[in-house]
């Protein structure tokens, strides 16, 4: 376990950017903005450097890693960087047999299935993942005064694709296990738990000033299952991470009505989908955490004047929080155009905060 970093103090020259203070829900000069997945294939210079390079490939590479992570810092004055990387890497940097496919995702060789599977997975040390310590370094001195946010997997959502061996709809196979081989189920939460708590303290011994913890898939189960099945090994990740003191952001797609119990995993900052209408999705996190969203990905394709109202009004419900950070309520879509990023950020930016 790593002790008290001094990425979580004033010693950290990020310490009093605006993503760190709304994190910790003290008073910003404006809201802080970044996009989920802000790096990647809707950019043209991300294309560019990943001609001939595959995903893991590319994040196995420090220089790699740090040119595509500040590109979009770049181009468009984001508040934050997050690291480039996959909540799968780490699996990779234990030996587990997997690829990222263009198009589709992450795809595991053998799926895990049984006791044995599970017991077959190495722990992840530090030594496993030189080239992320690297790259973190890299990237901190690159950003000075802009937070670095390292990030890894939640263990349910992790698990869907060593059990499914690939991107899922129903989520059956991993339910199946939930559901009827409990005690295979545990095993697996808890590896997962130990190789993304791992991955995460890598980010923060490194300098990452913050983390977010993407259960991204979690909105397949119910209250009393998230409960029972999935939050305990959530919790196990940010209880580990939190004694480094960095603030912890917990996030998932189809999550509200999870809202609240994704809150109570032991996260300083909820992500909120575009499903929910955010004021209501602070009122269900409640007065003691801070929030991240929630403008619909697609609102980049309609005109300027609608995707500013309702970037406005997003910014107005946030004011009832106890911090706000703006982002989508997903990833952004590949296909969306840079320049709308840009004109949104701007908006952000310049929002009158009275
Ligand atoms: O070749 C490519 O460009 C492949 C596309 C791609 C990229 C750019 C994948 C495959 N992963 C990534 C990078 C990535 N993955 C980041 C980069 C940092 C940034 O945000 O800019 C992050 C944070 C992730 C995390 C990730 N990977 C999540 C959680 C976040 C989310 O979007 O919900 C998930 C579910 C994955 C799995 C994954 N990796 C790649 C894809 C296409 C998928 C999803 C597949 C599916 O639908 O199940």
């Amino acid at each position: 376990p790593v002790t008290p970093t001094t990425s979580a103090t004033s010693a950290n020259p990020a310490y009093d950017s605006a993503f760190l203070r709304a994190a910790r829900g003290e008073s910003v000069p404006h809201t802080p903005v970044w996009f989920m997945r802000q790096a990647g294939r809707s950019l043209p210079e991300y294309l560019k450097v990943r001609e001939g390079v595959g995903m893991l490939e590319s994040c196995m590479d420090a220089d790699l890693i740090t040119e595509i992570t500040l590109q979009p810092v770049r181009r468009y004055g984001v508040d934050a960087a997050i690291f480039f990387s996959d909540i799968v890497l780490p699996l990779k940097a234990v030996g587990v047999d997997l690829d990222i496919k263009p198009g589709v995702g992450p795809v595991v060789a053998s799926p895990v299935r049984t006791l044995a599977d599970v017991e077959a997975i190495p722990d992840l040390t530090p030594e496993d993942l030189p080239f992320i310590t690297q790259a973190v370094q890299n990237l901190v001195a690159e950003l000075g005064a802009t937070p670095l946010i390292g990030f890894a997997g939640a263990p349910f959502t992790v698990a869907s694709y060593l059990v499914e061996g690939g991107p899922s709809r129903e989520y059956a196979k991993t339910k199946a296990m939930m559901f009827g081989a409990p005690d295979v189920w545990d095993a697996l939460m808890r590896k997962i738990a130990q190789i993304s708590a791992g991955f995460l303290e890598v980010q923060v011994s490194a300098g990452a000033s913050a983390i977010q913890l993407f259960d991204s898939w979690a909105g397949a189960v119910n209250r009393a299952d998230y409960t029972a099945f999935v939050q305990p090994y959530s919790a196990q990740v940010l209880a580990q991470i939190g004694t480094t003191g960095v603030p912890k952001i917990h996030f998932g797609v189809n999550s509200g009505e999870l809202l609240d119990l994704m809150g109570s995993a032991g996260a300083d900052v909820v992500g909120v989908d575009w499903r929910v209408a955010f004021e209501d999705g602070i009122k269900r996190i409640g007065p003691d955490r801070a929030v991240q969203g929630n403008l619909d990905n697609t609102l980049v394709f309609a005109p300027d004047e609608v995707m500013f109202q309702r970037a406005a009004e997003v910014i107005e419900a946030g004011k009832a929080a106890k911090g706000h950070i703006f982002n989508l309520g997903h990833g952004v879509i590949p296909s969306t155009n840079p320049d709308q990023l840009r004109k949104l950020t701007d908006f952000v930016h310049e929002y009158p905060r009275g």
